[in-house]
């Protein structure tokens, strides 16, 4: 048998223990910290948004699960113990961040900000959006995620774009890469989505003059935010937003969450705000991917979706 720790913060953690015990039966034991009678000898720790230097007290760790795609805060923890880190790859989070970002998509297109306002104005008006072939998406962030919402993207029509890292090839995609491409993604890119992981490369990449590059035609500009938070400017996104550098935007991520109340973009015309659930991790899905990670570790195969520490991602 072996022992198991789920470490959560900001998630509902219950429902995670309940999903974890019912879907273990005898086969591990598991405890919801704090309430782990002193014990040190866990083998796993599911974990999310855990305490910095919470996980340094359990030497035996062979792997540490995060129940999400992203990684940040984890690898923020300068004591966190060297176990392989294992982020979460499933179809459950990716078709709902497929959904998100398709929709916001279409919401931008199709101008729903405008006709919303029509419709308290009771105006009959159509404002003959472009042809979606014509309006560029560029995915910054060409991973799990990005690739599976490039489907998405071009099943509703739209030509797609990609920013990666390294130089890569994605069907059905123009693809670009590092620093050298950049400034012709964005002069090339319409509405503008982030699935980047927060790294140090990353980190207040959406600002000012990023938004200033992005092409002005067929439509003006929007920005689409899922990655994190730290990866946007917000001041620069209100200024942006102001001058009309940017038509609109979708952030369901920010600087500091939840958002605080004296944002200005709490009730911005401009502005669609989510509480960080592009893609919710939900322990009806989840909890039999990690199982069955585990189960195949202890069987001699090796763990899927483990983090380059280097990277950050
Ligand atoms: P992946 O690790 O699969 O993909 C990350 C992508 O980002 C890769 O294409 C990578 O490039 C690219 N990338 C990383 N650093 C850079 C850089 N400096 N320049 C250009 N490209 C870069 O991650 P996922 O797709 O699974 O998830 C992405 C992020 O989405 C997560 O880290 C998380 O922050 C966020 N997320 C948010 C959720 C929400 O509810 N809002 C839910 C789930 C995830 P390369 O291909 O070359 O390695
Ligand atoms: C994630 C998230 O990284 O929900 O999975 O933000």
């Amino acid at each position: 048998m072996s022992k198991i720790l789920l470490a959560i913060e900001g998630f509902e953690p219950l429902s995670w223990l309940e999903r974890f015990r019912a879907l273990s039966g005898a086969k591990h034991e598991v405890k919801l910290w704090p309430d782990i009678d002193g014990a040190s000898d866990f083998d796993y720790a599911c974990v999310w948004r855990p305490w910095h230097g919470l996980l340094k007290d359990f030497p035996k760790l062979k792997a540490i699960f995060n129940l999400g795609a992203g990684v940040d805060h984890l690898l923020q923890d300068e004591k966190l113990p060297s176990a392989p880190v294992v982020r979460i790859v499933d179809p459950d989070l990716t078709i709902r961040m497929v959904g998100y970002v398709v929709m916001h998509a279409h919401l931008h297109h199709r101008q729903m900000k405008l006709y919303g306002e029509q419709s308290e104005e009771r105006i009959w008006k159509d404002h003959n959006e472009p042809p979606p072939g014509t309006v560029n998406v560029g995915l910054m962030g060409m991973g799990v995620m990005g690739q599976a919402s490039a489907k998405g993207l071009i099943a509703s029509g739209f030509p797609v774009l990609g920013w990666s890292r390294a130089k890569k090839d994605v069907p059905g995609v123009e693809m670009f890469s590092g620093e050298e491409g950049l400034k012709a993604f964005l002069a090339r890119t319409n509405i503008l989505v982030c699935l980047l992981p927060l790294t140090p490369e990353t980190k207040g990449i959406l600002d000012y003059n990023l938004f200033k590059q992005l092409a002005r035609e067929p439509i003006l500009p929007a920005v689409i935010n899922a990655g994190r938070g730290g990866e946007q400017v917000e001041d620069d996104i209100v200024r942006a937003l102001e001058d009309g550098t940017l038509a609109g935007a979708s952030l369901d991520v920010f600087e500091k969450e939840p958002l605080p109340a004296a944002s200005r973009l709490w009730g911005h015309p401009k502005v669609y705000i989510t509480p960080h659930n592009a893609a919710s991790s939900d322990p009806r899905a989840l909890v039999a991917n990690i199982l069955s990670q585990i189960e195949n570790f202890e069987n001699g195969r090796p763990l899927e979706n483990v983090v380059d520490r280097k990277l950050g991602y």
